[in-house]
């Protein structure tokens, strides 16, 4: 042994110099079959997470298990419930928002720890997103330019989480992307045309997704070419449904007013959006004007029979179809809600759809039966669609579901979220002498969004409430003039709503989605598959050349054209070096042939800009022009052995 004691804490041990054994490397924390994980694993009811996580493929939920998770959650030995001991796996998945950081992030729930980030808009260093050939494939050439990522919702089949996909919104570039859920990747990036700022975003619950629902929150000249530019009252917006298995524009519906947060039904028969500014107007004060706004609901299946009975647009270059959903439309229902709704949420039950009033203090409740009973002919007035309204507080913003019957809405000017009986509002409505009201709970300060565990979906299991509130004020320690956002948790699960934990997150989650880490068990890959698709045009370009990547480390020149292929291994790239003149264009082709889970390599072309991740079996690739001559190392990036500092290379560039 060649270890000593560091000078300040005995119990801290310098590490041996000599490579790790790959026996050694499999006994981490968190190896497959390790013994520290092992010992953990004992007796809990989480043992099938993290080992035979590609062995189980369980789907759904299973209650009576959950239940027991929930008891030995509980069972703490007095330590707070949402304690998550080190070493301890969270029973929950959050999927959050990364507001304008453009990016979403995979948190633990309930220790809200940030368990990884999840470039889309934006770019990144770390993984190289929107630095490598894969990357920019899946990016398109626009790029870069960032993003505005608010509302990241999970695919459902009969409105339930089927972990295949998570779908998000771009409102800062009009865009929705599609991230895989096996390997918690970026694959589809869909502009889309005639509109500015997708904001809302939801997804079809029935049959399954089926349709991404995509509101253009920005009203624009149509085309906006130039053209209409001070003449307001022309520009409009419209609603978007993406096919979320092709990704593909399915079709657009031309709307009075704007568009800001949207909602689907459970039956696969409507989806609905909220307008702030039915005004049309340009200017804060014009916007604000009336006393109600409205929710506008699409009628899905005379949509699609208007399209194939080719009662539709092209607006300009595109091809999507656009057909005409303003008032006097047979395909949408205006429904008058005060005022400047804004956040609208499904219930559970699949029988209630919510419009928060931000100017006023009510949300409004419509029932989907009455939607049904306006568009066959019965209800007359739309605005009868609305059965209570309950009175709040300040600045309603958003409702979340406990699938008990209550609803929680967070108040942004209150900085409360207000528990209320949804039977109780639509009673009192109706006349009846009831308090709907169940408490106020304050949070710090000034809360967005909230979101309960699976309360988007049939599942609402009434466990967790997260706020994400919009400031932190004094709760942490200085950051400079910018502060953290703030995302407390709260324990739903009684009679009471109870604060139990703070977290910091940077600028800025809107949204998120909580679901139960079992729900993804064998969804997720712990490597990757050398077949993947994310990379399998690298694959075909090196097999068009005659290279096996797997095991061949060779230079081949075409022209001014220079492929380099190499393997990682640790602690060594296959090449040592490689020499190109200066002015080719040259890419670097790196294939990680370790296969033990977690050991990464990166490589990094120092003064180049260019870094890139190349996990266990990935294939990553990266093309630029060599324009400067001279020696340049190339160095591994992820500490991935004790001789990672060793794991470098050259290029050497010919003036
Ligand atoms: S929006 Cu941000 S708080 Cu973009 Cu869902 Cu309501
Ligand atoms: Cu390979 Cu560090």
């Amino acid at each position: 042994m060649n270890s000593k004691t560091n000078g300040h804490d005995p119990e801290l041990k310098t590490t041996e110099i000599r490579p790790l054994t790959q026996e050694e490397i499999a006994s981490f924390p968190g190896q497959p079959g390790s013994l520290a994980r092992r010992n953990f694993m004992k007796g809990s009811a989480l043992a099938s997470l993290a080992g035979a996580g590609g062995l189980i493929g369980g789907l759904g939920l299973d209650r009576a298990a959950h239940a027991d998770e929930h008891k030995r959650a509980d069972d703490h030995d007095g330590m707070p419930e949402d304690h998550v001991a080190p070493g301890q796996l969270d029973e929950y998945f959050g999927f959050w928002s990364g507001g304008q950081s453009g990016e979403m992030r995979i948190l633990g729930v309930p220790s809200m720890r940030e368990l990884m980030r999840i470039p889309v808009f934006n770019t990144d260093f770390a993984i190289g997103w929107g630095i490598t050939n894969e990357s920019k494939r899946v990016l398109g050439n626009d790029f870069p330019r960032g993003g505005d990522l608010h509302h990241p919702h999970m695919s459902q089949t009969h409105g339930h989480y089927d972990g295949r996909y998570l779908f998000v919104n771009d409102k800062a570039g009009t865009r929705v992307a599609r991230i895989r859920c096996d390997v918690m990747r970026t694959d589809k990036i869909t502009q889309i045309p005639n509109v500015q700022a997708i904001h809302g975003l939801r997804v079809q619950r029935e049959p399954r997704t089926g349709y991404v629902f995509a509101n253009a929150e920005f009203r624009v000249p149509s085309p906006n070419d130039g053209r209409d530019l001070d003449d307001p009252k022309k520009y409009q917006t419209m609603f978007t449904a993406v096919n979320g298995d092709t990704m593909e524009v399915a079709w657009q519906v031309i709307v009075d007013g704007n568009l800001d947060n949207t909602d689907c039904d459970y039956e696969g028969k409507y989806a609905a959006s909220t307008c702030y500014n039915s005004e049309g107007a340009v200017d804060l004060a014009g916007m604000m004007q009336s006393e109600r706004d409205w929710v506008v609901v699409f009628n899905l299946k005379r949509i699609e029979a208007a399209i194939k009975a080719g009662k539709f647009n092209h607006i300009g270059e595109s091809k999507v179809p656009v057909v005409d959903g303003r008032h006097g439309s047979e395909l949408t229902m205006y429904i008058p809600v005060p005022k400047s709704p804004h956040g609208l949420n499904s219930s559970p039950d699949g029988k209630y759809l919510t419009a928060n009033g931000k100017l006023s203090p009510t949300v409004s409740v419509m029932a989907w039966s009455k939607v049904d009973s306006y568009f066959d002919g019965t209800l007359k007035d739309p605005r009868d669609a609305v059965i209570a309204e309950p009175q709040l507080g300040l600045g309603p913003l958003h409702t979340a579901y406990d699938g008990r019957g209550y609803a929680y809405t967070t108040l942004f000017i209150d900085s409360q979220i207000a528990k209320w009986s949804i039977q109780d509002a639509i009673d009192a409505y109706a006349g009846k002498k009831v308090n709907y009201l169940r408490q106020k709970l304050d949070v710090a300060y000034q809360p967005g969004h909230n979101h309960t565990s699976l309360g988007e979906t049939r599942d609402a299991d009434g466990r967790w409430l997260v706020s994400l509130n919009k400031f932190s004020k004094d709760r942490f320690l200085a950051t400079g003039p910018l502060h953290p956002d703030l995302d407390q948790l709260i324990d739903i699960s009684g009679d009471k709503m109870v604060l139990v934990a703070d977290a910091p997150v940077f600028s800025e989650p809107h949204d998120a989605v909580i679901l139960p880490s079992k729900m993804m068990i064998g969804k997720i890959k712990r490597k990757w598959d050398r077949a993947d698709p994310y990379f399998a045009e690298t694959v075909a370009q090196a097999k068009a050349l005659g290279v096996v990547l797997e095991k061949d480390n060779k230079v081949i020149r075409q022209g001014k054209k220079v492929f380099v292929y190499m393997t990682s291994s640790a602690p060594q790239y296959g090449l040592n070096s490689f020499k190109v003149k200066q002015g080719d264009e040259v890419t670097v082709t790196v294939t990680n042939i370790d296969s033990i889970e977690d050991l990464t390599h990166g490589f990094c072309l120092t003064d180049y800009g260019i870094n890139m991740e190349i996990s266990p079996q990935e294939t990553t690739s990266v093309t630029f022009t060599a324009d400067k001559p001279g020696v340049y190392w190339y160095y591994c990036t992820f500490f991935c052995h004790a001789l990672h500092l060793e794991m470098r290379g050259r290029m050497l560039v010919e003036a």
